[in-house]
């Protein structure tokens, strides 16, 4: 062990996935344990595992409070609570016995300069892709799901989103690293295909006209339920590539205090994790949790919320391949 003064620098210190104080890593970016006791990897490439967990501790694009850097490493945390159940209720197999996953920890940028934050996302995600595996991605604020989109669009075409939140993100103010801004920018750039696909939750002010995706809004949801919802999210996906974002703001803050810009009267956790795992049949293609910021949280409550839709994705997917 280093003395403190032998010249030693925290730099020299690694462990195998990441380097715990490189340089250019902002403070937090190290991680800490792995999402579900997941292996971790470092060679994407030459890993077998299917499906590549990260973290994207970014919160510079929050409008409100800010934490969501906290979020990977709160679901990652939250995630303990799950690894004993083999299989997950109500599920009759066990994940790991169908899908093999790692966690590749976080992805790392430049303090103070978020278009490193963009360019390194971007890649990571390509890589993940280019090796013939799929994303799961936790935030980080919403984002981080611009750069993610952008890898996908480029490997896949536009995809079909299913995106639970209570906001919209489709404002078009002009502001560029802005978490309320990304779907504007992702209808902009053709990342998205909008005939095919959902904003679920939704219960702020948007423009009503011309707005690209249908919504089904909470009250909807939680007036007409997740059968109703599926009906919905299934008719207007179809076949197509699909990509499921979730901010756990889309969540009644009952059930998801830990975030930064919460909206009362939102769908529970119990209605998400019918319609997620409901999903079951659709081409699905990655997904990820944003804006979970534990420093708002109760008794991980939202972090457990995450780990949770984010693990019944999982076996979602794991359903697909044994069908
Ligand atoms: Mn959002």
């Amino acid at each position: 062990m280093s003395g403190l003064n032998d010249g030693a620098t925290n730099a020299d210190v690694t462990n195998d996935s990441v380097s715990v104080a490189d340089a250019d890593m902002p403070l937090y970016a190290a991680m800490g344990m792995t999402f579900m006791q997941f292996p971790a990897v470092t060679t994407l490439p030459q890993c077998n595992a299917e499906v590549i967990v990260s973290g994207v501790p970014f919160d510079m694009a929050t409008s409100g409070r800010s934490g969501a850097r906290f979020g990977p490493q709160g679901v990652r945390q939250a995630s303990v609570n799950l690894v004993w159940e083999g299989a997950r209720w109500p599920w009759t197999f066990a994940l790991d016995d169908h899908l093999k996953v790692a966690d590749a920890g976080n992805v790392t940028f430049k303090h103070g300069e978020p278009q490193t934050l963009v360019d390194n996302l971007e890649a990571h995600i390509s890589h993940i892709l280019d090796a013939g595996k799929s994303a799961l991605t936790f935030g980080g604020d919403h984002f981080i799901t611009l750069p993610i989109l952008r890898a996908y669009a480029k490997k896949h075409g536009p995809v079909a989103l299913i995106h639970f939140d209570a906001h919209t993100d489709t404002y078009s103010g002009g502001s560029k690293y802005d978490h309320g801004t990304i779907f504007h920018h992702a209808v902009q750039e053709g990342l998205v295909d909008t005939e095919h696909s959902l904003q679920i939750g939704i219960r702020t002010a948007y423009t009503l006209e011309n707005h690209p995706f249908e919504v089904l809004d909470a009250a909807w949801v939680n007036d007409l339920g997740p059968a109703a919802t599926l009906e919905r999210i299934k008719q207007r996906v179809g076949d197509k590539k699909a990509y499921v974002s979730f901010d756990i703001d889309g969540l009644d803050p009952a059930f998801a205090p830990g975030t930064g810009t919460p909206v009362v009267a939102g769908i529970s956790i119990d209605c998400a994790l019918k319609v997620i795992r409901g999903l079951q049949g659709l081409n699905l293609i990655g997904m990820d949790v944003v804006e979970v910021a534990p420093a708002y949280d109760h008794a991980e409550i939202t972090s457990l919320a995450g780990a949770t839709l984010a693990l019944e994705y999982l076996y979602v997917l794991a359903a697909n391949k044994m069908a």
